[in-house]
């Protein structure tokens, strides 16, 4: 059957109504991917599956969060959404509300965001405002705004968003016939890692009560199809770990810009996940996530954007430090795509090579390149 997005699929274990129209852009349903050669580039006999959720509409995870806030957005007669955003959430949030038919306001911190996503913004047509100020900054006006103005907020504090975002571990499970040994992620304001325990939870539980969201229409805890949960693996970039320091970082800072967050509003269920999964959280400098980036694109030709990278880079630390064991499979979720970042790209990049129209210079660049 056709596929229409992740509503649709997950109907019975998502908080929606029978009669919910999904805003949808058919999300959802992306690959896992086995990386064939990079256990054997890095030493270890593991096997690593790259969840490639680049691949969704906007090119990011944030698609399987909005299409569930903004049908229930939509439901209640919203006419405006807002957001704060490193970037992500405001390229899903403007896509889903043009979708939709309503308005969207995406405040950004001033020239920290990835280009591709500055540009799906404007393309979708939402209101955006720049803030000289951080991601944390522009969390804390959209809280305060949505008290006073008609708009409704479409960041992962509003809980539909978690209910969209939990479908990566159901996925994960049905590719693998099971939860994987770890799950790594990159974690800036820390929805996603929870709502990646929210699915595994669910998948092993066979709870027939209610859920709080959907007072008892749902039933989402129906069916086990799980027998296990994995270890959560959370990585953040070194200039932005309040969660591995244990405190708020006042002034993040990171080339990965996606999670250049000083202050998670998930921060205790993030750390409730690292807890129950006796899992926990890991630090990766911007050298290695760019490292990483690198090494995803030319060994595996996967394009992630940095941030992305830091799921990658922090478990190859890991098991280097046999803190994740041999012989283990882990999941690896790669958030959003490449293409969104084209300036970090080509400043790690050797610039093309700039010849004469003529068969010969051509000839001689290859020649060069095959040593013959
Ligand atoms: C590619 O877009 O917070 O820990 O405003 O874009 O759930 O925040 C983006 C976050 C990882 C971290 N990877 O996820 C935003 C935003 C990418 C991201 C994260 C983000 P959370």
């Amino acid at each position: 059957m056709h596929y229409t997005g992740l509503i649709e699929k997950y109907r019975d274990r998502l908080p929606v109504a029978a009669g919910t129209r999904p805003v949808s852009l058919n999300e959802g349903g992306t690959p896992l991917i086995e990386l064939v050669n990079l256990p054997r580039l890095i030493g270890k006999r593991v096997r690593i599956f790259a969840k490639f959720e680049g691949l969704n509409p906007t090119g990011s995870f944030k698609d399987r969060g909005m299409t569930m806030a903004v049908t229930k957005a939509v439901e209640a007669g919203a006419r405006a959404i807002i957001c704060a955003s490193t970037g992500n959430t405001s390229a899903a949030a403007a896509a889903y509300a043009a979708r939709a038919g309503i308005a969207c306001f995406v405040l950004i911190p001033e020239g920290k965001i990835a280009l591709g996503k500055l540009a799906q913004a404007m393309m979708h047509g939402s209101v955006v405002i720049q803030i000289r100020g951080n991601f944390d900054d522009g969390m804390r006006l959209v809280q305060e705004i949505a008290k006073t103005m008609p708009v409704s907020i479409v960041n992962s504090i509003n809980p539909f968003r978690l209910q969209g975002q939990k479908t990566i571990a159901f996925e994960v499970i049905e590719a693998l016939g099971d939860a994987p040994d770890y799950h790594a992620l990159p974690v800036g304001n820390a929805g996603n890692i929870t709502a990646h325990w929210i699915g595994y939870s669910e998948a092993v539980c066979q709870n027939t009560l209610a859920c709080a969201l959907c007072e008892g229409r749902c039933g989402h805890h129906r069916t086990k199809i799980a027998t296990r949960r994995p270890i959560m693996l959370g990585y953040q970039a070194a200039g932005a770990a309040p969660l591995l320091r244990g405190r708020p970082v006042e002034n993040p800072e990171t080339v990965a810009t996606a999670i250049r967050i000083g202050n998670p509003v998930s921060w205790q269920q993030a750390v409730a996940a690292q807890r129950e999964s006796g899992g926990w959280f890991g630090e990766c400098a911007d050298e290695e996530i760019l490292r990483v980036q690198k090494l995803l694109a030319q060994a595996e030709g996967i394009f992630c954007e940095p941030a992305s990278a830091a799921s990658v880079a922090g478990l190859i630390q890991d098991l280097n430090a046999g803190r994740v064991k041999e012989g283990s499979t882990i999941a690896c979720t790669l958030t959003g795509h490449g293409l969104k970042d084209p300036d970090t790209a080509i400043a790690q990049c050797e610039a093309p090579v700039t010849v004469a129209a003529e068969r010969g210079a051509i000839e001689r660049v290859i020649r060069e390149n095959l040593n013959i």
